[in-house]
């Protein structure tokens, strides 16, 4: 049995998400997102830097939540959710599965510490206006991919996984203008799925 290590309200969401879309049975180790359970010994173990997510799956244990969707995917799912490998699909696919953390989620990471991790005598305007201008920049290509399009390759897939889950947290965090229309619709559609309203109102 699959079993996730995770903390409410962190990109573990995903990996709920994840199994949840694919209907996979699985295990959750539910801990706070504390120091106290994150940087505990017993977490260290699984994580290094004790982060989440971090997925069991018999002998194997992995993090980094790209990783283990795609790990999950080839797995447990014969490559379902995306593209095969000689399709059309499959370079816009890896593209939109590796911007999320590549492009996105760095800024997100910095408004979040600017705004909420960092107490209000340690925050800089300065570095939250550039992280702010940053994600707006990194978004709009994702708003123009998404005209026409009810996904980023159009079916739903992997990659809406890893980055709708970064285009919801940028909306939540104030960042997605109304004027990116199609992301704004985009982000409604992914809000609007069974699988992830069960992911994101984990505790
Ligand atoms: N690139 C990693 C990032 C993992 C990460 O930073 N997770 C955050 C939650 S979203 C975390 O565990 N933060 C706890 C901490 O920094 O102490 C991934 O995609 O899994």
């Amino acid at each position: 049995m699959l079993k996730l290590h995770f903390a409410p309200n962190s990109r573990a969401g995903r990996i709920v998400w994840l199994l949840e879309e694919l209907g996979l049975p699985y295990d959750i180790n539910k801990m706070a997102f504390s120091q106290e359970d994150l940087k505990s010994d017993e977490h260290r173990a699984r994580h290094p830097l004790g982060r989440v997510p971090v997925l069991d799956d018999g002998d194997v244990q992995i993090y980094e939540s790209g990783a283990i969707v795609e790990y999950v995917l080839e797995r447990h799912k014969n490559g379902g959710l995306k593209p095969s490998v000689d399709s059309q699909q499959y370079p816009e696919y890896l593209q939109w599965f590796h911007y999320c953390e590549g492009m996105v989620m760095p800024p997100v990471n910095t408004v979040v510490v600017q705004t909420v991790l960092l107490p209000p005598d340690r925050r800089d305007e300065t570095v939250l206006g550039q992280a702010k201008r940053l994600l707006s920049k990194a978004l709009e290509p994702v708003n123009q991919a998404l005209e026409g399009r009810d996904y980023l390759i159009g079916d739903f897939s992997g990659a809406d996984i890893m980055l709708g889950h970064a285009c919801f947290m940028s909306n939540r965090i104030g960042c997605v203008s109304d004027d990116m229309e199609h992301l704004k619709a985009y982000v409604g559609r992914i809000e609007a799925r069974a699988a992830f309203q069960t992911a994101i109102t984990m505790q």
